[in-house]
Parts: structure tokens; sequence; C-alpha cells
């Protein structure tokens, strides 16, 4: 069957994202289908905070379906310049009459091919009688270098072949490199591979019209439709599987499924389509809402929050608070519901205070905000009555924090975040404050 992939539409927001790695985690599982998740386009915050919460991989970045050399390629074994001839005569033996010849800094030098080794021993022997003479054994001793064809034509491993068909077509040879970007061999492509190169094999989820789809949907083999939107679909030659449900998400969907097989998807899938279903229906708020998103949420929850889930110390509620949250950066937030919203409360050598933690994608966002989150910050440990109080915030793209403190105790003075102009402190590398932020501020109060 080769490998499927599974993606949703172009901008993807965290229902697309998690239906495609839900569900190519069912396929895989319940099929034993080699299906791979993809992404249609970048990733935007609240989906980046979901999968580095859950700490999963992001799925592959696939902006176009039409074929590239890398579906037709063969990975050819490899003859250096100078080694005899007889080098690449075994390998040629081997392959369909070809060589490739490789430098060694890996970049290609030619291509011994049938053509190549017939004008080689053309122009040795010319038509001198006597040179007829001349033994194979002796011919097979010369260098690689001397019979190659050095003009081949060489083609990149991710580049379009659409793009270069009529390079190929005006090709001297049959036979192509392909390099990677660096430049480095990979492998050997036939023209009459590249002519008819295998389609992509797609299941679209979360959408099911062609504009939303990602490029050059009309040259790949769609298998699958699984949405929750109006009708816009493309057509194909043979029939499909399509499913368009009038449900909250498309992890809904999923989670259907994966209940349906009689299985349970690991916390961590489990909870991205629970964020993928939150966040399309507004935790279970928007018109959209159905009892079967109820049901689903219910189920993934019951998955996700599971003991030694990277969740399992949250609840539905207080995870979609997050993961709403976290879609919006600290702009669309006032600054008491940011300093507020993830805080915990300590007492150690003496002190009482608080840290709270908020999470951005980028850190020059708490440039425009440093004050009122500072006013708030105060605010918050005068009403709490504590003896200081930090924020931490972090980048969880990056995987770096800035801290901004409120009426730090002198022990603090020597916490090892070097201080920046505008007073708060870059923790370069910290993102965890049970693991690495809490125990410095405990052994500075405690000494
Ligand atoms: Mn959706």
């Amino acid at each position: 069957m080769g490998r499927i992939y599974v993606i949703g539409h172009v901008n993807p927001d965290t229902d697309s994202i998690a239906a495609a790695m839900g569900y190519a985690w069912l396929l895989r599982e319940r099929d034993g289908t080699d299906a791979q998740a993809a992404r249609a386009g970048s990733l935007n915050p609240q989906s980046i905070w979901v999968l580095r919460k859950l700490g999963l991989e992001s799925p592959l970045l696939l902006n176009d379906a039409s074929p590239r050399f890398e579906a037709v390629v063969r990975r050819l074994d490899t003859a250096a310049p100078d080694r005899p001839l007889r080098d690449a005569w075994t390998i040629a033996n081997r392959t369909w009459g070809v060589a490739p010849v490789v430098n060694a800094d890996g970049t290609p030098y030619g291509l011994v091919t049938g053509a190549s080794l017939f004008g080689f021993i053309s122009h040795m022997v010319g038509n001198h009688p006597r040179r007829q003479e001349m033994r194979l054994a002796e011919i097979l001793e010369m260098p690689c270098r001397d019979a190659c064809d050095t003009q081949a034509a060489r083609f990149q491993l991710g580049g379009r072949i659409r793009d270069s068909l009529s390079r190929i077509l005006r090709q001297e040879g049959d036979d192509f490199l392909v390099v990677n970007e660096q430049g480095y061999y990979v492998g050997v492509c036939r023209q009459r591979d590249a002519l008819n190169p295998p389609r992509l094999k797609l299941i679209l989820v979360d959408h099911n019209e062609p504009g939303q789809a990602l490029g050059s949907l009309e040259e790949a083999e769609l298998l699958e439709v699984l949405d929750h939107h109006r009708l816009g679909n493309a057509s194909t030659h043979i029939p499909i599987r399509f499913t368009v449900d009038i449900v909250g998400s498309t992890s809904t969907l999923i989670s259907e499924r994966i209940e349906e097989a009689g299985l349970s998807a690991p916390p961590p899938i489990a909870g991205l389509l629970l964020a993928g279903c939150l966040s399309d229906t507004l935790r279970l708020t928007s018109p959209t809402t159905t009892d079967r998103d109820r049901s689903a949420v219910e189920r993934l929850g019951r998955w996700a929050l599971a003991k030694g889930s990277p969740i399992e110390d949250l609840t539905i509620n207080s995870y979609g608070e997050q993961v709403l949250n976290a879609g919006s950066g600290l702009a669309a937030r006032n600054p008491q519901e940011v300093v507020n919203s993830d805080l915990k409360l300590y007492e150690a050598g003496g002190f009482r205070f608080a840290i709270a933690q908020v999470e951005v994608t980028d850190l020059l966002q708490l440039d425009e905000h440093r004050q009122e989150l500072s006013a708030a910050l105060k605010d918050l440990r005068d009403r709490n009555g504590l003896d200081f109080a930090i924020l931490m915030v972090t980048d969880v793209v990056r995987g770096s924090s800035r801290l901004l403190l409120t009426n730090e105790p002198p022990k603090l003075m020597d916490i090892p975040y070097p201080p920046l102009p505008d007073g708060s402190r870059l923790a370069e590398g910290v993102v965890s404050r049970k693991k690495q932020l809490l125990p410095v501020v405990l052994g500075l109060l405690e000494s």
C-alpha cells in the first residue's frame, strides 16, 4: 500500500493538526498502515503550545502534493573517480547498467552508463586495428573518471518533478543524478520513472474543499475525506470513503472511530484531540457543539488525564482554559488574568511567595506588556499578603524564560539569571517552574 499522508487544511488550526495526528495514529494502530500525519502550513501559537505541553513532535510540513524526485530516486551504490573501472562495472552489473561515480567530498562526479562506456572504448580503440587487440581486463584497470558521463543532469531530491519536465525530456541520457540540498549525492533517477511518478496518497481531514487543501491536490491520489464543514469537495476517479458529519470538531469524529475500534488513544494523542475539540467548540460553548462533542470530551478526558500523562495534574476545565489562552498570547488577555491563571504559592526560609507562569510563543511580546504585568504582579502580592512574587514568562518555542520579580528579598539578588536593562531577568533554557526555577529559589532562600 505504501505511505499515506493524513493532512488538514492550510493555515492549520489545532483541530486540523489533532485530527491528522489522531487519525494517522488510529490507522497505524488498528490497520498497521504506514500513515503519517502532515500539516499544510505553519503551526499557530495554540497548536505549538499544545504539542509542547504533550511532548509531541510537530507533524511533517507538506505544502504541495506534486510528486518530488524523492519519490523516484534509487539509492545506488557508488564508485570513486580514481578507482578502477572494474568497480563501476560491478555496480552496473547489479543495477540496470548504470553506476554513479561520486567524489570523496560526497558530490557526484558523473555516471558510468552503457553509452559512456561505449564512448570511452571507442575513444581508446579508435579505428586502429592493432588496438582492437586490447584486453577487457586492461580497460577495466583504467580509472572510472575516464569512462564517466559528467554531463548527466542533476536534480534536487525535494524538487517537484513537474517543474523539471522539459529538462528531463531534453536530456541526452536516460539516467539522472539526484542530490540533496547541499549538493551531495543521494541516488539516481531513470527518465521513465520521472515521467510516471507514483502519486502521493492522501487522506484529508477537517476540510474537503480543494481551495483549502495543500497545493496540487489534483496530482495526488485521494483516499478518504473526514470532515465537519460544508461540502465543496473535489471530484475523484474512483469511489472513496467520504465522511462529513454535523459535529463541532473533526477531533470528535476521530475519537468516535478510536472508540468504535475498541481502542483508547495514548494520553498525548488523546490530549491533542481533546485540545482540538475544546478549541473548535470554544470549550463546548460554541453553537456548533453537539451531544457527540460532549461525549467526545468526556471520553478524551478519560484517556488524556490518566495517571502518568503529561497533563495528569489538570482537569478538562483547566486544560481547556489553558488551551484557549495559549492561542491568544499576552495581548488578548488582561494582566490580572495572566498572573493569576497559573499561579502557585510557596513557603520557605520564612518567606511566603508566589510564582506565576505564562507561556508565550515569542518573548518579544513581553516588552509591550511588561509594565502592566509588573503592576498586576505587585497587586497580586499585596492582595495575598506575600513577601514577594515572580512571574515566569516562558517562550515555549525557543525554550527560555524571562522573570519579572516584585519585592524580592536580598537573598534573591544572587539568582543566577542575568538582569536585563528593563529590570527583568533572562533565564536561558529554563522552562519548568517545578524542576528548574523553584529549586534555585528554594536554595537561595534557605541558605
Ligand atoms: Mn475543525
